[in-house]
């Protein structure tokens, strides 16, 4: 199947990329350098029956296929499908989106989905390619919660799995330790409170389980001030991403409602973060989500829009260089701008 732009809804504005592929709709892309080549692991949308409401109902993903090329502007491998919903015994629906790692030359697909009860856990599914088959974990793993995982290995070989969302993402109904089915729909619905951030939790030496609680991953204003609940253009929504640059930690993530991805760095992986800025203004749909790979010296944002299909919940994956500043702060993309 071809996807081709709705002719009825003409985008009017230039984009800055044009869409990695054209064939399957690809979001969320979470990129990786394993063996030399560049894996992209994304959600796979999907164009289902389910009416759009605020929590994303939408968003009906039911596997995911993993995509790769040689290099940035090569020629994109879309493989076979690496896991469906069916296959993960815990899962119910809504496989939103992934990460990956590796480890001994293993490969790790890291997963959000709804439970049967409808309530979103992160599953950890394994393979010997990075394109997969992958096989997943009968169980979820053990205190995990809410949406978007990434997975970051630091240069000590330590994983941290940093992961959240609020809204639809579930992570404002935690906040007493369970899942609590009557809390809010939103966030925490307290303006002047902090806002609800990020979690982050080592991994285990097998890469399957948390090693540890998970901790938020505080994000603070240039004052050292946490970031307030109605501070929607910078306050954390949902697609953490951690990258390392220059003895730094940046976490760079989505504002959502307003949506922009912005950042905030640390010395530690733990943080506290303190949010240094925007990276990506908002691109055409109501979701931005992204990762930031280096090949060689070159930096890159991989990042989605819906200048395909025009349709909030098809969304196409894009990739544009990335600059850090000498300052270590990163210069501003617009999508609609060369
Ligand atoms: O793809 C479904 C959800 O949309 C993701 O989990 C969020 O980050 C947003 O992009």
């Amino acid at each position: 199947m071809v996807v081709q732009p709705d002719p009825g809804k003409p985008n009017e504005r230039r984009h800055r990329s044009e869409p990695l592929l054209r064939d399957i709709y690809i979001a969320d892309p979470s990129a990786h350098l394993f063996e030399g080549r560049i894996y992209v692991y994304g959600s796979h949308d999907i164009d289902g029956t389910t009416p759009e409401d605020d929590l994303g109902s939408h968003f009906e993903m039911r596997d995911y296929q993993v995509i790769s090329m040689d290099r940035v502007g090569g020629e994109v491998t879309i493989h076979e499908v690496a896991l469906d919903v069916d296959d993960v015994p815990w899962a119910s629906r809504q496989m939103w989106a992934p990460d990956a790692a590796t480890k001994n030359g293993r490969y790790f697909l890291y997963f959000p989905a709804k439970d049967h009860e409808g309530v979103f856990r992160i599953g950890v599914a394994t393979a010997d390619r990075p394109e997969g088959p992958f096989r997943a974990e009968p169980e979820p793993i053990k205190g995990s919660h809410s949406i978007d995982p990434a997975v970051f290995t630091d240069d000590d070989g330590a994983s941290y799995m940093y992961f959240g969302g609020i809204w639809g993402g579930q992570l404002q109904r935690w906040t007493m330790g369970h899942y609590d089915p009557n809390g809010s729909k939103t966030d925490l619905e307290q303006d002047e409170q902090p806002a609800l951030n990020p979690r982050v939790a080592r991994l285990t030496d097998d890469m399957l389980e948390f090693a540890e609680p998970p901790r938020e991953a505080l994000i603070l204003d240039e004052k050292g001030f946490p970031l307030l609940g109605g501070d929607h253009d910078r306050r954390f929504f949902e697609a953490a991403w951690i990258h390392k640059h220059a003895g730094q930690y940046y976490l760079s993530y989505s504002t959502g409602d307003t949506h922009y991805l912005t950042y905030a760095t640390s010395t530690s992986p733990y943080g506290p973060f303190t949010y240094r800025g925007r990276i990506l203004e908002p691109v055409q749909g109501w979701t931005t989500h992204h990762s930031i790979l280096q090949v060689a010296e070159q930096w890159y944002l991989f990042y989605h829009d819906t200048q395909l299909s025009n349709r909030t919940h098809l969304r196409n994956a894009k990739v544009t260089e990335l600059t850090h500043r000498p300052d270590g702060t990163i210069e501003v993309i617009d999508p609609f701008l060369r």
